[in-house]
C-alpha cells in the first residue's frame, strides 16, 4: 500500500535475504577481501537534468560518508560511456578526498551487463526508479526491467506500488531471472531521486535546495539498503 511504500527507507527483508544470499552467489571478482559490491548510475542526472557539477559534489561528499560503514564492500559508479561528465567529475572530485580507491571508483559499462560484458561482478544494482515502479520511461530503468525480464516487476510489485523522491526500495531478483542467472546479480534497489525536468511528474522548478536535500537523502537511502544487503 501507498503508506508502506512511502514510509519505507530500505525495505531489504530478512526473510528474502536468506533464500537468495544463501545460494552460492559469487562474490567480487577482483581482490581477496571482497565482500559485495554495489554498481549505481548517477541518480536524476539525465532524464531527470540535474545539474552534473551538483550532483558530483553530493556522489563524492556521500560516498566519503559510507567509506566507514562498508567494511570489505565497495561501491561502483557506472555510467554507459567513457565520455561520461558526471564520471569524470566524480573521478577528480574524489581524488582529492580521503576515499580509498579499492572501496570505489567509476566503471564504464552497461549495469545490466557488468559480469558478462565487463567482467565486474556486481551483487547489488541500482537504479534511477520512476515514482511509479515501472518499467519503460528510457535510460536505466527501462535497460534494468528489460534485461531482469517480468520477474523484476512482480517482486517489485511485491515490495512497495510506487517511491517518493529520496526514498529507495531493495528488491530480491527472482533466481529465475535473466539478470540473477547470466549477471549473478541478487538485488535491485530502486531509488527515486530528485525530477528538474518540467515534462515529468514532481519537477522542482531548478529548487537546488529542495533537489540537492532529496538527491542526499536518496544516496543515504540507497547505500543504507545495500549495507543492510550485505551485513
Ligand atoms: N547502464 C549504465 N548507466 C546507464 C544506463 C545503463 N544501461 N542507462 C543510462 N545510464 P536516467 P534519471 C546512466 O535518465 O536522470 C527514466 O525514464 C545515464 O547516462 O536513466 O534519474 C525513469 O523511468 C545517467 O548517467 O535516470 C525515470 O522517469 C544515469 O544512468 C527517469 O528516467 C541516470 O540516467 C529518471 O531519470
Amino acid at each position: 500500500n501507498m503508506d508502506t511504500a512511502q514510509e519505507s527507507v530500505c525495505l531489504a527483508n530478512d526473510e528474502y535475504k536468506e533464500t537468495n544470499l544463501n545460494k552460492e552467489l559469487p562474490q567480487c571478482s577482483v581482490g581477496e577481501d571482497v565482500g559485495f559490491t554495489l554498481a549505481f548510475p548517477s541518480i536524476s542526472t539525465a532524464d531527470f537534468q540535474f545539474d552534473n557539477e551538483k550532483a558530483a559534489d553530493i556522489i563524492v561528499e556521500k560516498v566519503e560518508e559510507f567509506m566507514s560503514k562498508l567494511g570489505n564492500n565497495r561501491l561502483v559508479l557506472v555510467d554507459l560511456s567513457y565520455r561520461s561528465k558526471i564520471l569524470s567529475l566524480v573521478r577528480t572530485k574524489v581524488a582529492s578526498r580521503n576515499i580509498d580507491s579499492k572501496k570505489f571508483f567509476t566503471f564504464v559499462g552497461d549495469i545490466t551487463k557488468l559480469y558478462s560484458a565487463g567482467g565486474l561482478y556486481c551483487n547489488v544494482i541500482a537504479n534511477a526508479a520512476n515514482w511509479r515502479l515501472k518499467p519503460g520511461g528510457g535510460g536505466v530503468n527501462s535497460a534494468i526491467f528489460s534485461a531482469a525480464g517480468p520477474a523484476l516487476e512482480y517482486a517489485t510489485k511485491e515490495r512497495a506500488k510506487s517511491l517518493q523522491p529520496g526514498r529507495a526500495v531493495a528488491v530480491p531478483l527472482p533466481s529465475d531471472s535473466p539478470l540473477f542467472k547470466r549477471e549473478r546479480v541478487s538485488h535491485v534497489i530502486h531509488v527515486l531521486g530528485p525530477n528538474m525536468n518540467p515534462q515529468r511528474p514532481n519537477c522542482l522548478n531548478n529548487d537546488y535546495g529542495k533537489g540537492s536535500k532529496i538527491l542526499r537523502e536518496a544516496y543515504t537511502a540507497l547505500f543504507e539498503c545495500f549495507v543492510s544487503i550485505a551485513r
